[in-house]
């Protein structure tokens, strides 16, 4: 599936406005028919999460079905072309309906889906979208549900959030990117997989595509273009198992987070000599690799110094705000990262192209986060390898993303069981189907303290990645030993793995405005210190590849009493204002440890 681009043979209508909503808690809307329309309850802004765009009307921590509904034109330019329905992500499935007629569905909150509706929309009249969004998760989706009887099972009922969630992160629902009509010629470009090499001073990018409709008389034209030049041209015939070929650039300029350079690849499709089909991308020539204990991209040892993120803001939840990628994108350059991780679900498309374009580098995450073992089935493998192959499809000809991160802290409930053999032959499935499809990238898994240096993924992943909480979770209030055990963790860990080392997460809450002379948790001056802290240790040990402080901004969680309605990790607050530790860290990235 390719991202939406209007050009010379595509066009793409967007279907952002307010829709119809009705929520439906006792799962009636089948029996009285909504799929052909339904009296609605309230308007809802799309792209959005429903909740605390509708809590008014109660559906702030509404977990279950929510029909939506909107109506639309299919344009003359669509006319005897093939047309699209492609809904940018709907939180957490979704059963959709043009006219009545059931179109398809779709699991899996965070990527997009596309639904072919030639035959369901009809060009001569207004024609009836719906859509059924539901939030609900199972012991077998990602991520899991957790039920109040895992809690007791594990002696943990205390833990228990509302809503109940197994992650630290709001369970927003709805659809939470654009919904887009688009309009193909019946021949046409369906993926584009681009590989990139680096051979001393020159560059190599390998394209491959695959098209549907069939034709006798086809030819591909590809032209690679540096800047306004033209650098290169093939011309190739259609043949069944699709388009494939190379460009070799002499002299190449290559990407990096210094140098976000993008060569533009242009894919035009003719069929007896007419024009049918065109896609243009932007490539960036780069090559990412781990040896011994270093992380190289093009070959030279990189720091990744950055933070785990949400998409997350008031009022929109998840919806997509294209102001707000910028702002984000600003402040990390502002505050001197070059990296983020997509914790802990994949991010708007829209968000890895910009990282591209700044130079941000991208580890890119499934929402496999807190797995627990005693409730995993084959199905909830089945989900994830469906997952992680969508996101790499997806993401896979992004420079920016320089790493798969399979998942977030297995074992949060069932310590034992996520160290258990059923858990290692599980991430073993996992590592492996990854590298299948990808072999150019790192993959990794961030793992928690629960399971120390026990962790079975550590032995499949490319570096070790670990989320550490001492001085907060762990030995709060004293800032100085936490980094002594930090040290001795760290260095007893690349003893027994001898790979290098990330610490994906760090941090402390604190709350705007509080303040003390002293080491006091929840002020701004324990976070700047504690920050400052694992900076140091981090930076000592010579097989560390990265540090990424928790959280870049304050986010919004399922509630309890540990939580101030957010989760106050962030070093800017959830208006994106700077606390404190963001001024220490800028000097620190931008001054002290440039790299
Ligand atoms: C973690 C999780 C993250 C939480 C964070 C915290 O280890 O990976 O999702 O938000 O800790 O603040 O507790």
């Amino acid at each position: 599936m390719l991202y939406p681009q209007n050009n010379r043979c595509r066009t793409v209508f967007d279907l952002s406005g307010f829709w119809e909503m009705k929520a439906d808690p006792d799962n009636e809307g089948i029996k009285k028919d909504w799929i052909n329309g339904f009296e609605s309850d309230a308007f809802v802004g799309i792209p959005g999460s429903w909740n605390e765009q509708l809590a008014e009307i109660g559906l702030m921590n509404y977990i279950g079905k929510i029909w939506f509904q909107t109506t639309f034109l299919i344009p003359e330019i669509f006319s005897g072309r093939r047309s699209y329905l492609r809904v940018g992500s709907a939180d957490f499935c979704a059963k959709v309906w043009i006219n009545g007629k059931f179109a398809g569905e779709h699991i899996g909150g965070y990527l997009p889906f596309e639904l072919n509706i030639t035959d369901l929309a009809n060009e001569n009249r207004e024609n009836l979208l719906v859509i059924c969004v539901d939030n609900t998760l199972t012991y077998n989706s990602i991520p899991q549900r957790i039920s109040a009887e895992d809690y007791k099972a594990f002696n943990r009922e205390r833990d228990q959030t509302y809503p109940l969630t197994a992650f630290d992160f709001f369970i927003y629902g709805g659809i939470q990117r654009p919904v887009k009509l688009l309009s193909f010629n019946d021949l046409h470009l369906n993926n584009v997989k681009i590989e990139t090499f680096v051979n001393g001073k020159d560059g190599r990018i390998k394209f491959g595509a695959n098209y549907s409709g069939s034709s006798e008389n086809a030819r591909a034209e590809i032209s690679l273009r540096d800047g306004n030049k033209r650098i290169g041209k093939k011309s190739v015939t259609l043949d069944k198992s699709g388009i494939e070929g190379e460009f070799e650039i002499s002299d190449c300029r290559f990407w990096s987070h210094k140098d976000p350079y993008l060569y533009k690849i242009h894919f035009e499709l003719f069929d007896s000599g007419i024009l049918v089909d065109e896609y243009r991308l932007e490539v960036g020539v780069r090559e990412i690799k781990v040896k011994g204990t270093d992380l190289l991209l093009n070959g030279k040892p990189i720091f990744l110094k950055g933070f785990g993120k949400h998409e997350d803001f008031a009022v929109l939840g998840k919806g997509l705000s294209f102001p707000l990628i910028i702002k984000d994108f600003q402040l990390m350059k502002w505050i001197g990262a070059n990296s983020f991780r997509t914790s802990h679900y994949p991010y708007a498309e829209e968000i890895i192209q910009m990282a591209d374009r700044l130079g941000i580098l991208v580890i890119d995450e499934v929402p496999a986060v807190s797995l627990n073992f005693r409730n995993v089935t084959s199905k909830t493998l089945q989900n994830h390898k469906n997952m992680l192959s969508e996101l790499i499809n997806r993401d896979r000809n992004h420079p920016s993303v320089i790493c798969w991160s399979v998942g977030n802290e297995p074992g949060i409930l069932g310590e034992d069981e996520a160290i258990s053999e059923k858990a290692e032959k599980y991430w073993s499935e996992i590592f492996s189907f990854v590298r299948n499809m990808d072999s150019s990238r790192p993959v990794t898994l961030p793992s928690c303290i629960e399971l120390g240096d026990k962790d079975p993924s550590f032995k499949f992943s490319d570096f070790v990645s670990v989320n550490r909480y001492r001085g907060w979770y762990d030995i709060p209030g004293q800032i100085e030993k936490a980094g002594e055990e930090l040290k001795a963790e760290l260095e007893a860990l690349y003893e027994k793995y001898r790979k290098p080392i990330f610490v994906s997460e760090f941090g402390a809450d604190a709350i705007e405005g509080e303040h003390a002379t002293y080491p006091q948790l929840f002020t701004e001056e324990y976070q700047t210190m504690l920050i400052e802290k694992y900076f140091e240790v981090i930076e000592s040990l010579p097989f560390t590849i990265g540090e990424h402080v928790w959280n870049f901004a304050d986010f919004r969680t399922a509630q309890h009493y540990r939580r101030v309605i957010l989760n106050k990790k962030g070093v800017f607050n959830r208006q994106r204002e700077p606390k404190a530790a963001a001024f220490v860290i800028r000097e620190h990235w931008l001054s002290k440890h440039k790299v």
